[in-house]
């Protein structure tokens, strides 16, 4: 009789408080700082896993700041410098949480340092940075020090099912993606210019905090990279309050001076990927009454698929072999056991939410380096992304159709 195999989702966790330690320093401490600490102290309370994440350190500029983080969060030590987090003897990762602009020269210096390194998205504000952190990765790789880019939709259940339809060959051969990452908190002409608006900072607008997303999970899903895209942005409020120093996604604006916003508030594109699927995308902060609208359709010719992370915990597939008189989109809910890391929550149907895919996110990297894995997604991974972001950035500049995505 054939031995039934608990998946690892389903395994106690008790466990996980046995294991050798894998400690974290984080460089960062606003939105995505604190929900990846959340991450990696939840983790082991839910998931068996073979190292027991644990943040010994933080990293931000403001001591005063960093050491409210630190004493909210549990965390032992604070550093001003991530100079010193990366020096530092009891930090295995180093997991980058800061504007774009610094993400080159950190995960450059920690990976050299032979620090493992989690860096947020998008990777890089750059082509040549991103080729650099590649480069930095591959050579780490070699001594066993792995990198790792902060996708984490992809930790979705409904997205991951998604991919194993997809896999499993239920989509058949993929004639479209249809991707929307819609939000709304800049729609307000004074909100102010905080740093998501700062091309020096960022690197690009929603085109690369929120369509990025879209690029990588367009890509995870069906397996298939942009050949070529054709693009249009635009800058609809261009000049905003600045900031006032704490300035996050609802920051305040500090007074009446004002200041150029130097990237794009929503960029729409068109392309074709290697195997000859046509995709739309569409990423924009100015959906009136959208927050977090990820809505993916993926259009095969076996099957389709519809998630819309404002209902993250539903898949909606249809089924185009079955007879057209029974076929039609049906809704899955995805918190059963045998789904993608469902396993290791809630009962069936009482769901899951945005933290939790940080927190799939953390279970993945951890697995990984206990096995001494490269981690998914890789740099190399982000550099894709970054190419089609540049591309896109090119064809909206020039008013130029088709522009090669180099690989
Ligand atoms: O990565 C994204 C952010 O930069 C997030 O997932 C959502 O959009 C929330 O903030 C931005």
């Amino acid at each position: 009789m054939e031995q039934a195999v608990t998946p690892p989702e389903n395994q106690s966790p008790a466990a996980s408080a046995q294991r050798p330690p894998l400690r974290i320093g984080l460089a960062g401490h606003s939105f995505m700082g604190s929900i990846h600490t959340q991450a990696w102290q939840s983790a082991p309370k839910f998931f068996d896993l073979p190292l027991r994440p644990e943040v010994t350190a933080v990293c931000g500029r403001d001591a005063t700041r960093a050491g409210e983080f630190a004493e909210r969060f549990g965390i032992a030590r604070v550093e001003t410098d991530w100079r010193r987090l990366i020096e530092s003897d009891d930090v295995d990762v180093i997991d980058i949480c800061v504007p774009g602009d610094l993400h080159a020269p950190i995960a450059i210096a920690a990976l050299q340092a032979g620090k493992h390194v989690l860096c947020e998205k998008p990777l890089a504000n750059t082509i040549a940075e991103a080729e650099s952190m590649v480069a930095a990765a591959r050579e780490s790789a070699g001594r066993g020090v792995h990198a790792m880019v902060g996708y984490s939709y992809r930790g979705t259940p409904a997205i991951a099912y998604a991919q194993q339809l997809v896999v499993a060959g239920r989509l058949g051969t993929i004639r479209h993606i249809r991707a929307r990452y819609l939000q709304d908190w800049i729609v307000d002409p004074d909100f102010p210019l905080v740093w998501r608006l700062q091309k020096d900072r960022a690197g690009s607008g929603a085109l690369g905090d929120i369509g990025a997303h879209l690029i990588d999970l367009a890509a995870f899903v069906t397996g298939q990279r942009l050949a070529e895209v054709s693009a249009l942005t635009e800058t609809f409020v261009t000049e905003r309050p600045l900031p006032s120093a704490s300035g996050g996604l609802s920051a305040t604006a500090a007074g009446e001076e004002r200041g150029q916003v130097t990237v794009d508030d929503a960029a729409l594109f068109i392309g074709r990927t290697g195997s000859g699927a046509l995709a739309s995308f569409e990423a924009t902060r100015f959906a009136t009454g959208r927050k977090n609208a990820i809505q993916l359709e993926i259009n095969g010719s076996a099957g389709s698929v519809y998630f819309d992370f404002e209902n993250l915990n539903e898949l909606w597939f249809h089924d185009h072999t079955l007879p057209a008189a029974e076929a039609g989109f049906r809704r899955i809910h995805v918190t059963e056991a045998d789904h993608p890391f469902a396993g290791a929550w809630w009962p069936p149907g009482h769901g899951l939410g945005y933290e939790q895919t940080f927190i799939h996110q953390a279970v993945g990297l951890t697995r990984a380096l206990a096995a001494g894995r490269a981690p998914e997604p890789t740099f190399d991974d982000g550099a894709y992304v970054q190419q089609v972001l540049a591309a896109v950035e090119a064809s909206a500049a020039d008013g130029s159709r088709a522009t090669p995505v180099p690989h």
